[in-house]
């Protein structure tokens, strides 16, 4: 054994609890510690029965993705699984918190398995670019079926110990401490002479008629889901080698695949977009014992669809929630629009009536701003004016308890500004959620020059009561997410002068990989939005700054998108599924004509380079102006609030992966074709000229 893994011996049970904070992960001492504990157990002739537990928070949640990629070390983990499940004498996993990955296939090697009743099993590794490598393709199947286990493998998600039970994965379920738990079933298990039980040599639940079938379903479904991800087709493929290959040959064949996953660029990414989720987290400076303040009372101001989104964010929580709107009518239609939004859940099953009604519990309508004076954290949702936003602050700074944390949803407006309305800027922070704030995972936290370290900190620990990804970033025009995805857009919209149509470009970019093509994206969210601000900066942006001028002609053209049944796409009534519009080619032309531009053919790659490396141009200039503490953080916000593949590990992810030297060659190309709106950003020409990377730096280096 060794400091992480233990043995004792009580009676005729053997007790083997692994304890490597925070999460029991399987590295190296791990693994090699469950087999000397092993080996202890197979030759002490007292022991009958064998206990696996862990100590700590959860039982063990996977192998050490910090290992990755680095040479491996024996023994492997599906060696320590085997040598379990080839014990000759009983073995229990006696589980609570999260048995994940190569935690719930070192407890399927297991003869059985208990589950602590509020503990969850699963096996993510997909999200990892992985698939289980260490038997789970081959084992779950073998307890739960094909199609249970498909959907677990496939998806990633974990069940509850109530779903564990009922699909044969854990045989008994308990409450209070494992330990105690799995010596009860140990005891029993010699008591009814239960025996050995091998998981690998039960096929009854492989034998369903319908495998074929379910298999060809979810390799469909896959394909159309995510094209181009490298890991949910061999996943499928490892499950069905269970269901017609000898459970040996069926190991074989799972270790392939997942070397090949490993192997992956996808894997790399995907990892990469594990830790800087986590990373993202931590504020550079920012110490951290730093005090947070006590949120158990939110004020939200404005009733329209984000005001609405984001109360309920927080009553999903448990958190209550005063929603403020000044006249009648408006909470009125504010409060049926939260019941509704709900309702919609209850009827899609993904929620109780009974929930509902707890949840509606939380949510208060006032129309006094007096009401929020004991509220501890205040976030406005009003019209994205700076006048307007002014008379919101004014008044929070004279009605709002002393130390309440007043907070900004603007997505584009100076929060310095703002905070500058009252008497307490640094009490002011920028929550920027993404719509709809109730179901979208990211939250930009805009740190004003003036927010102090405990706002600052209680804005980030929100995250974890929300269930949220914060990422901080600094005060600038659209801060980091729109910032950006202005320069993407832009280039959409110029190649559609230069000859693409909607459905080529945004085709271009499914197949790239992103959720949404950038104009069924604008129809969604509408083509008006901009056209104003579009028209100032036509005055105001200085020469060699050309714009495009084909989203005003959709919009003179009365062309809105969804709202208005057409837009780059038209609209059945009630549908939101995309057609062809043929009225917008007749306006591309007219816009190409106007400029001189002779409409070509334009290849899917071009696009993609175009669009792409816009962004990443301008993540550079974000990390060099210090907007974004670094390019991981970049990264965060693109894979959880823009659709980008999370199997590309976020644009500057991706930009390092090609080589930033490849990356600065095209840029220069199209700043020389295009003009001033791609200079190359400095720090990427420094990093190129270096050999360097963007994950390589960071605002302090
Ligand atoms: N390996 C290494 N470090 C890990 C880890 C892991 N598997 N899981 C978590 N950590 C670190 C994490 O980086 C953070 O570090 C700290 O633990 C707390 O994590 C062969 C190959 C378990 C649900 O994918 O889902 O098994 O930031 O902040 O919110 O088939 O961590 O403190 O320095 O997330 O309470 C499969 C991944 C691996 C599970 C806990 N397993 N982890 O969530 O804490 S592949 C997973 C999680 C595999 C086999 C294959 C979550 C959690 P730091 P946290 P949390």
């Amino acid at each position: 054994m060794n400091s992480s893994v233990t043995y004792e011996r009580q009676g005729e049970i053997a007790l083997i609890t692994v304890n490597n904070p925070p999460v029991n992960a399987l590295g190296h001492s791990v693994r090699e510690g469950l087999l000397h504990a092993l080996q202890e157990a197979q030759g002490d002739a007292q022991v009958r029965a064998l206990v696996l537990l862990c100590s700590g928070r959860t039982f063990i949640a996977g192998a050490d993705i910090k290992e990755f990629g680095k040479p491996p070390q024996a023994p492997s983990l599906p060696e320590v699984v085997n040598f379990f499940e080839q014990s000759d004498k009983p073995c229990v996993a006696a589980i609570h918190g999260t048995a994940l990955g190569g935690g719930l296939e070192v407890a399927l090697g297991c003869h059985y398995r208990i589950a602590h009743h509020e503990a969850k099993v699963g096996l993510p590794e997909v999200k990892l670019g992985l698939l289980p490598g260490a038997g789970g393709t081959q084992r779950l199947p073998r307890l739960a079926g094909v199609a249970k286990a498909l959907e677990m493998i496939v998806s990633g998600t974990p069940v509850d110990a109530a779903q564990a039970l009922k699909h044969h994965i854990v045989d008994e379920l308990f409450e209070g401490d494992p330990r105690a738990a799995g010596i009860t079933f140990a005891q029993r298990m010699l008591a009814e002479s239960l025996g050995v039980r091998r998981t690998g040599e039960q096929t009854a639940a492989l034998n369903a008629a319908d495998n074929a079938t379910l298999i060809s379903v979810k390799r469909a479904e896959m394909e159309q889901r995510m094209p181009g991800a490298f890991s949910p087709p061999r996943c499928i493929a490892a499950v069905e080698a269970a269901t017609r290959l000898p459970l040996a040959e069926g190991l074989q064949l799972e270790r392939a695949l997942f070397k090949e996953c490993l192997a992956s660029e996808q894997r790399a990414a995907l990892v990469h977009a594990f830790f800087a989720e986590r990373q993202c987290g931590h504020i550079d400076g920012l110490p951290a014992q730093t005090p947070v303040r006590s949120i158990e009372r939110v004020g939200v101001i404005g009733g329209g669809t984000m005001g609405v989104g984001i109360a309920l964010s927080f009553v999903n929580a448990g958190v209550p929630v005063k929603l403020l709107e000044v006249s009648g009518q408006a909470l009125k239609r504010a409060l049926q629009r939260a019941r509704d939004i709900y309702a919609a859940s209850v009827t899609r099953g993904s929620l109780s009536r009974e929930a509902m009604e707890q949840r509606l519990e939380l949510l208060h309508g006032v129309q006094d701003y007096s009401d929020l004076a004991e509220e501890d954290l205040i976030i406005e949702a009003v019209f994205e004016s700076l006048e307007v936003k002014r008379q919101v602050f004014e008044r929070l700074d004279r009605v709002c308890k002393p130390g309440a944390i007043l907070a900004s949803n603007t997505s584009s407006l100076d929060l310095d500004a703002i905070a500058a309305f009252t008497s307490r800027p640094q009490d002011v922070v920028g929550l920027h959620f993404f719509s709809p704030a109730n179901v979208m995972r990211l939250v930009e936290v805009v740190r004003g020059r003036h927010t102090c370290a405990e706002v600052l900190a209680s804005a980030m620990g929100l995250s974890r009561t929300l269930q949220k990804v914060a990422v901080v970033v600094g005060v600038c025009d659209g801060f980091v997410g729109n910032r950006m995805i202005f320069q993407y857009g832009r280039e959409a919209e110029f190649l559609l002068e230069e000859g693409g149509t909607p459905e080529q470009v945004d085709a271009a970019l499914r197949k790239f990989g992103m959720a949404m093509g950038p104009n069924a994206m604008r129809d969604l969210s509408g083509l008006d939005i901009g056209w104003s601000i579009r028209k100032r900066q036509r005055e105001t942006l200085p020469g060699g700054y050309p714009l495009p001028t084909v989203l005003d002609k959709l919009c003179e053209a009365g062309l809105f998108g969804q709202k208005s049944g057409r837009g780059f796409y038209q609209y059945a009534p009630g549908s939101r599924q995309p057609q062809p519009n043929p009225e917008v080619l007749p306006l591309l032309e007219a816009a190409s004509r106007e400029k001189g531009i002779e409409r070509r053919v334009l290849s899917d790659d071009y696009i993609v380079e175009r669009c792409i490396f816009a962004l990443i141009n301008e993540g550079a200039k974000i990390l060099e102006e210090g907007i974004a503490q670094r390019s991981g953080d970049v990264d965060v916000i693109y894979l959880n609030g823009y659709g980008f593949p999370a199997w590309r590990g976020g644009p500057m992810f991706y930009a390092d992966s090609l080589g930033l030297d490849k990356v600065l060659a095209r840029v220069q190309e199209f700043h020389e074709r295009f003009g001033a709106w791609w200079k190359p950003a400095p720090l990427l020409e420094k990093l190129a000229a270096e050999g360097r990377r963007f994950a390589d730096w960071n605002l302090n280096s």
